[in-house]
């Protein structure tokens, strides 16, 4: 089988792929929510699917194991002769570790110190060759024994909204009914909106896109918060190795659309891979820069800001002191090796 035929990345819209054929595609997902949710579970079957055919089913010991630390796993796929670096980050959930504020703490930090090193990175010697650790999607796993969001999950995504695009997920999507997941995603999306916090838009589907990729797309988007059902066991199903689980009443499948959004998730990070990454590096990263840069030059801001100077005045000014920056550094170092050498 070939490797990345189940991720549908080769469904990209024509240009995206074009323009990502050259450098190859870095792409980080972070997973966040309660503990015991199946954040780690659906790490490990969201892009694996049946790639690891034969791989050993790690033992049930292991499958429990909590999750205390940020966990990084690496994925190179090359479809249609393209490189894509899936970088997945599990994060610890909430009630994993001693108290709440330490688990927010940690998630918060490592987000920050992916963009502070892109920062380094950029305004580095080497900026042809950065590696984009930054993470480009979220997914935030609501409990589905809830009534909806937590006082948790609202504290939460309040405080990460401006760095990190949410989708926002119900997990263990089995124990509930067709109806009960549709109103529980009403009811979740209201309260995002009652509550301030913003979730990934999906930009507007291009003019020129076809009727095929615009059904496509008004399905996936109609479907956020996606419903999901993990599960890192393969079962028989007549015949047909499948990934799903196993209940004294019958077999799930996890890809079965008729239940689960497990498929819908994947096609939307396929499909939305770029405008993700965008939306990272546009908005998001661009936020982060704006206050690191002020908080570094506080004082002056402050003065400048009172003269009137609009914002992006301030940070075009901003870039311009980096670019000299930069350039006596390359100067300085420039120097160095002539002096150094014999
Ligand atoms: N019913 C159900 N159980 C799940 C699902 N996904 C994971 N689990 C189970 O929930 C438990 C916790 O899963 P885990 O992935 O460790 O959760 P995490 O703490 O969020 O990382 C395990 O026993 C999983 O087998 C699901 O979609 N439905
Ligand atoms: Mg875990």
């Amino acid at each position: 089988m070939p490797i990345g035929g189940e991720i549908g990345f080769a469904t990209l819209p024509e240009h995206v792929h074009r323009k990502s054929a050259k450098k190859g595609f870095d792409f980080s997902i972070m997973v966040v929510g309660e503990s015991g949710l199946g954040k780690s579970t659906l790490v490990n079957c969201l892009f694996l699917g049946d790639l690891y055919k034969d791989r050993k089913i790690p033992s049930v010991d292991k499958l429990i194991e909590r999750t205390v630390n940020i966990e990084k796993k690496q994925l190179d796929i090359i479809e249609k002769g393209i490189k894509l670096r899936v970088t997945i980050v599990d994060t610890p959930g909430f009630g994993d570790s001693i108290n709440t504020t330490g688990s927010f703490q940690v998630v918060e930090n490592y987000i920050d110190e992916q963009f502070n090193q892109y920062f380094k990175d950029e305004s580095g010697l080497n900026r042809k060759n950065i590696v984009d650790n930054r993470i480009h999607c979220c997914l935030y796993f609501i409990s589905p024994f809830g009534r909806g969001l937590s006082q948790l999950d609202i504290q939460f995504m309040k405080r990460l909204n401006s760095k990190i695009n949410i989708v926002p997920v119900i997990a263990k999507a089995d124990s509930l009914t067709a109806i009960e997941v549709a109103q529980l995603k009403k009811k979740i999306l209201r309260e995002l909106e009652e509550n301030g916090i913003s979730i990934f838009k999906i930009p507007e589907c291009d003019s020129d896109e076809d009727e095929l990729y615009r059904i496509k797309d008004k399905e996936i988007r109609e479907s956020i918060p996606f419903a999901i059902i993990g599960s890192t066991t393969s079962i028989d199903l007549n015949g047909r190795r499948i990934r799903g689980r196993e209940y004294p009443w019958g077999i799930v499948d996890i890809q079965d659309e008729r239940y689960s959004d497990f498929i819908k998730l994947r096609t939307f990070l396929s499909l939305h891979m770029q405008d993700l990454k965008d939306s990272t590096s546009d908005v998001l990263y661009e936020n982060y820069r704006t206050n690191y840069l002020a908080q570094l030059n506080g004082g002056r801001i402050a003065e400048l800001d009172s003269s009137g100077l609009s914002a992006d005045r301030l940070l075009q000014m901003k870039q311009e002191e980096i670019r000299r920056m930069q350039e006596q550094l390359m100067m300085m170092q420039e120097q160095l090796r002539q002096t150094s050498r014999p």
